[in-house]
This record gives structure tokens, sequence and C-alpha cells, in this order.
């Protein structure tokens, strides 16, 4: 440490004893202070220590680092540098460059301020203390022993230097950046979208020495926040997406919308302009924390680095809580300023949390389940991880399982209590079974206008939000995971003996399945999409992993597609187009062995298509099926139903198949039926990005 110490000025005793000091903390350096007249630390990146600034365009050459762009070695002295070497970013003259720091000679303030531990009153050496005489100037090392806080009388030996944090981050080796970068690691975020830039290239560079976290670079930011979304959804983990101030961030924002609808906590890291250029007018300098307020459960900027692990640590644990989208915006000077990790202050987040309403309201809903005639669960996203529980309710009380849309999958399409789902693209029996019940029990249901569940039916509702409880202001709210609450409540209801709904349910089904595969005309040209999910049903294995993107895409796959084990993400509530190609890239990254499967649309996909170059780059293996029926076919059906003529929804689209192969993937065009089934199980082997373009009939019936 004795030779990051520039003494000047001061005896020359004094400035031996410091130069040897044996430990060079900043403790020993400012009590010997009063000693000396002028100590420069030689801290990195802050005071003189070798850096030479081009003034035409800012870069920055660091002897320590030597410029391997020019050949110049690390350690090469910029006054050494041959007379015509110019800088490597602009090509300015070597007398273009200035020695950083200069404006910034006198390093950490020569006065230090100290900070009484029992009442926070700050003695500044600058001031003094009128109150107990000490004049201005006076080093705190000065002062007698006897000396007391002005304030609360505690000892002088209570008060410890308040610069002394600053000090040790100020020496750290490591960055800002790096700290949070590895703080994103030790919370468990390790998988990172986005696209780098201006301001966030500290951040990236952090992300490049931790071997421990992936950078997965898109296209479109766009793609970033949604693969980020679908990562949440299909994992229960959190991912973030990392882009650049202003125009980065607002290309985020429907990816991250589309997390905030569907409650899908998502890291937002976001680069800053300088502090210096904050403020309207800035380049790419936009108030990114008015922009992000309606997306975000936590919104902050890191104006201090002494907050920055603090900030990160809070952000995360509001997505997590809260589940949401945290923002975090970090300009671009405090990404590089030096951070020692150990002494930043943090907090800590719970992983996950139980919630079970009190035996009261258990006792309560129980009375009113075995009072029911003809109960009918309905199960939700938030019942999502507890189909043996809601199979147990189900058998308990002899009541049919429905599902929303998005429980599709929770339970195989053909489990013996699973009804099916309720909503417009459901099957009509489920309506039915709803429509007569006497009593619904909503396990983590969303309420959404799409699944309509009947307010006006007896209900015991069932959410861990205490804010959607109560939807029927005479039912039974119960504040409570679905996985939790069940076993408690179970042991709570009369046993009934088979009531013969089991059976009824089986009947009800069997009669759909045939209604269904009478659609899917094997024959039609071009190809009918009820065929296309009854091939899709019969080739996609049982454990793949499938994105579907919005549209009649969605609308077929909800009512034709025949789940077994298979897990899907689609855009919930947002029901945005693009959703399907990022989401199968978080598939993929997510689960490496699993066949990943896009059901997309030729509007969806084109939307989004400037990725599927990076499913080929980073080898994500995956079957991209676009329904290419040069149509916007959903709108199309809407003004069907409004009685609008059709205009504006046709599409001139490229040649997808060729599109994928100008990717470097593999590009099938399939325009008779009999092809589908051997395109997808060739797809499927290939383990390769493959995109099948499959020539789609827009009609949905007629
Ligand atoms: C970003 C976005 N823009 C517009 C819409 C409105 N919209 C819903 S479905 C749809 C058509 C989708 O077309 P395509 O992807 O070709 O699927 P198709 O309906 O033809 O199966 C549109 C425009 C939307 N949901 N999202
Ligand atoms: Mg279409």
């Amino acid at each position: 440490m004795p030779g990051r110490l520039r003494v000047t000025g001061g005896s020359r005793f004094a400035r031996r004893v410091l130069q040897e000091l044996p430990c060079g903390c900043p403790g020993c350096i400012y009590i010997l202070c009063p000693v000396f007249l002028r100590v420069e630390t030689r801290v990195p990146g802050v005071i003189g220590d070798g850096k030479w600034k081009c003034s035409v365009c800012g870069y920055v050459y660091d002897e320590e680092q030597g410029e391997p762009a020019t050949g110049t070695p690390p350690g090469a002295a910029f006054e050494g540098l041959p007379g015509d070497w110019r800088c490597p970013v602009c090509n300015a003259e070597k007398t273009a460059f200035s020695r950083t720091g200069d404006e910034e000679k006198a390093g950490p303030a020569l006065f230090m301020k100290w900070r009484c531990s029992v009442c926070g009153y700050e003695y500044d050496e600058k001031a003094g203390e009128p109150a107990t005489g000490t004049p201005p100037g006076t080093r705190f090392a000065e002062i007698p022993r006897t000396w007391r806080c002005p304030v609360c009388g505690a000892k002088k030996s209570a008060f410890p230097m308040v610069k002394k944090e600053e000090l040790v981050h100020a020496r750290a080796a490591t960055t800002v950046s790096d700290v949070l970068i590895a703080e994103m690691e030790a919370q468990g975020i390790t998988l990172v979208f986005g696209l780098p830039g201006t301001s966030s290239l500290g951040l990236v560079d952090a992300l490049r020495k931790n071997q421990n976290m992936r950078y997965i670079v898109v296209r479109h930011e766009e793609n970033a926040a949604m693969a980020a979304s679908a990562y949440n959804k299909l994992t229960g983990k959190i991912a973030a997406c990392l882009t650049i101030a202003g125009p980065g961030a607002t290309n985020l924002a429907t990816g991250l919308y589309d997390a905030k609808e569907d409650h899908a906590p998502v890291l937002s890291l976001n680069g800053q302009v300088a502090i210096q250029y904050t403020g309207p007018g800035g380049i790419q300098e936009i108030d990114q924390d008015a922009f992000f307020r309606p997306i975000t459960v936590f919104n902050n900027t890191i104006y201090d680095k002494k907050t920055a692990v603090l900030l990160l640590t809070k952000a995360i644990k509001y997505a997590a809580i809260h589940r949401g989208v945290a923002q975090l915006s970090v300009p671009n000077d405090i990404q590089k300023e030096p951070l020692d990790a150990p002494i930043s202050r943090r907090e800590s987040c719970v992983a996950g949390f139980g919630i079970v309403q009190d035996d009261g309201g258990i006792e309560r809903a129980a009375e009113v389940i075995n009072r029911a005639m003809r109960p009918v669960i309905i199960a939700g996203w938030g019942a999502f991880d507890a189909p043996g529980e809601v199979v147990a309710l189900a058998r308990t009380m002899q009541a049919p399982i429905v599902t929303t849309f998005r429980a599709k999958g929770m339970l195989p399409d053909d489990h013996a209590w699973n009804a099916g789902i309720l909503g417009s693209l459901g099957p009509p029996h489920a309506r039915k079974l709803v429509d007569e019940a006497d009593l619904l029990i909503t396990l983590g249901v969303g309420f959404s206008k799409f699944t309509n569940v009947p307010l006006d039916t007896m209900m015991v509702q069932v959410d861990t939000d205490p804010i959607k409880l109560g939807k029927n202001p005479e039912g039974i709210s119960l504040w409570s995971n679905a996985r939790l609450l069940i076993p408690r409540l179970v042991p709570k209801l009369r046993a009934r003996h088979d009531s013969g709904i089991l059976a009824e349910i089986g009947n009800m089904k069997r009669e759909w399945q045939e209604h269904i595969d009478s659609e899917a005309d094997p024959a039609a040209v071009p190809l009918r999409p009820p065929y296309i999910m009854k091939v899709l049903s019969e080739t996609v294995p049982d454990d793949a992993v499938i994105s579907v993107d919005v549209g009649e895409i969605q609308w077929w796959f909800g009512r034709n597609f025949r789940m077994k084990r298979q897990r899907f993400a689609m855009s919930g509530y947002l029901g945005t187009m693009g959703f399907g190609l990022p989401g199968a890239i978080a598939a993929k990254l997510a689960y490496p062995e699993k066949t990943v499967v896009c059901i997309t649309g030729d509007g969806g996909f084109s939307m989004a298509m400037a990725d599927f170059v990076t499913t080929v780059k980073y080898d994500l293996p995956m079957v991209v099926v676009v329904f290419n029926n040069d149509q916007l076919a959903m709108i199309q059906v809407e003004q069907m139903m409004e009685h609008y003529p059709n205009f504006g929804t046709d599409l001139f689209n490229p040649d997808f198949a060729a599109y994928a192969e100008a990717c470097g993937g593999t590009g099938i065009r399939v325009a008779e039926p009999s092809a589908l089934g051997g395109a997808v199980e060739h797809a499927i082997n290939l383990n390769s990005p493959v995109i099948i373009d499959v020539d789609t009939d827009p009609r949905r019936f007629f």
C-alpha cells in the first residue's frame, strides 16, 4: 500500500513515516493527515494514475492496460508513445490528450467528518465546533481526549470516521457493475437478455467477466423482455433484461407489460446517461423513472454507488414478493466507479412463502361445501402447482374440475376429473357444468372476461392476493395458497359416495372429442387449423415445452390441442402478438433437454422474427410452426362478429422457410396435409432451429 501514496509537503520525516506505513488503511492515513500539507492517494480511476483523456471523443488511455488496438503493451507510459500515435477511437493526434484527473487532483477530501454513534451528530473538521470552542480546520485527532459530543455528551471514542466507508469503496478493485452482477448471481439470477450500447458498457463488461452469467444478445429489446417474462412463467425463476438508456429502455415496454399483466417477476436493469448529462435534451436521455412507473412494482435509479447493492436486493425482493417488474437504472458513470462488495448494505429476500387461512375460515368454507349438491372446482394459474391436491379435493367432493386457459395442462386432458377449459374456447360441457353448479370453488382464478365465471353462484374463493378476494360478496373468501389450503380443508369435508359425476364427465368429454376429431379434415387444402392441432397433438412429445403466440392459433391451441404432460406459456392478460418466438427462446434456455415448439401466426411471428437468427447463434433447437394464412385471421373473425366488412387484415408475407435457411436454420414448407406429421417429426429430430411454414386456411369455420 505505501506504493499507492504520493506524499508532498510536510517534513521529510513525516513523508517517510507515511510512505512506510505498514497497512495504508484509510484510517491510518487520515489520522496522520494533519502532519502533512498534501497527501494524494492513488485511487484507481480517480486521480492522476496514468490515464490520459482524448479531448475529441473522450476515450481514456490507461497506461496500466495499454491499448491492444494500437499495439501498445500494458505499462507503456503515455509520454513515451510515438509522436504519431493516434486515438484508437477517433484518430485524434496524441496532442489532443491530457492527463485525466487534473481537475480531481485533490483526491478524497482532506477534511474528514466524524459521526457520533450515539446521537448521529457529525463533527466536521473543516467547520470545527463553536459550541466546544473547536476552531475550523481542527483535525479530529488533534481534539483532546476529554472532548465530548456537543449534542449528547458521548465520549470522543464514540465517533467513527464518516468517510471511511467511501474510502474503502474508492480503493476497491471491483466496479459497481461487477458488484451488481455478482449480487444478481448470488440471488439466483444468472440469465440476462439484452442488447449492449453506450450507456450499458460497464454492466455488459461485468457480465462478460462473470463466468456464471449467461448473456443472450437479442435483435430487439422487446424480445428480451418478453423472453424474461416467459422464463418466469415457465420456471418460476427470475431472469433479467439489460438495455441502454432511452430507446433500449423504451423498446422493452411491451415485454415488460406482459410480465406485469401476468404477474411474472422480471428484473430490468437499464443503463442511464452519465449523471452530468441527465435532464431533458441529453442524447438518449429519457425520464426512465417516469417511463417505467406504470409498468413496475419497483422503480429506481442508483445515484450513489453506496446504495447500489441495497437497491438491487430491494428490486429483486419487490419483483418476487409483488410478482412484477423491478426496474433499476444505473447511470453510465456510476457503473464504472470502484465499489467494494463486502461492505455494501443489502437486504435478503424470502424465497417463497405460504399463506393459509385461519381454521375459522376453513370451517366456514367446509360447512358451505358440505351443503352443496352440485359443486364444481375452477382451477386457475394459482393452483397450477397443486394438481395432486386439486384432484384430492375433487374426489372428496365428487366435483368436476374445470380450468382457466392459463391452467391448461395442470392435469392431462384425459385425466378423469378434468372437464376442460372454462371460457369461450372451451368445450360447451364445461360451461354447462358451471352454469348448473350450486357452488363454485375457485382456486387461484384471475376472473378474466374470457373465463367469465358466474359471480352470482355461491362461491368459495381461494387466492393468495387478498385484493382479488370477495368476488361474490355472499361467498367465502380464503386467503391461502391452494396447495397448502386443500390438505387442511379436505379432512373437514363430508365423504360423498360415487355420485356418477365421473361417468357423466367421461361421456361429455368423449362426445366433445369426437366432435373435435370430426373437424380435423385430413384432405383440406390449405390445411385446416383443427387438422394441424390434431397432428401436433399426436407428434409433439409428452414432455415438450410449448410457447403459444396470440391470434387464431391461440384459440385453436386452447380448444383443440390435447395436452398430455407438456407445459406451455402464452401472453395471458396483455394478449400481445410477438410472444411466441421469445417465449420459445426462454423455454429452450430453461429446459435445454426438452423439445421446444413455438406455435405462432404469420402476423405474430413477423413481429418477433428478427430473433430467429438468435436461436441459430446460440444453438437453441426448436420447431417454430408458422400458421401461414396471409391474414390477421383473428381480426377477420372479430370483424365478422361485429358485422364489419373485412378490411386491413390481409398480410403480404416473405417466404418464412427461405428466411429460416437465410438465418442458418432449416426451413420446411408444408402445403399438403399428409406431409405435416412427417415434417414435424423430422424437425424435432433435426435438433436445430427449424421453421415449418404451413399453408393454413384463415377461416375459423366458414
Ligand atoms: C401487439 C399486438 N397488436 C395487435 C393485436 C391485435 N390482434 C390480436 S390477434 C391479431 C391477429 C394475429 O394474426 P396472426 O399472428 O397472423 O395469427 P392468426 O390470427 O392469423 O392466427 C391481432 C392483430 C395484438 N393482440 N397484439
Ligand atoms: Mg395469420
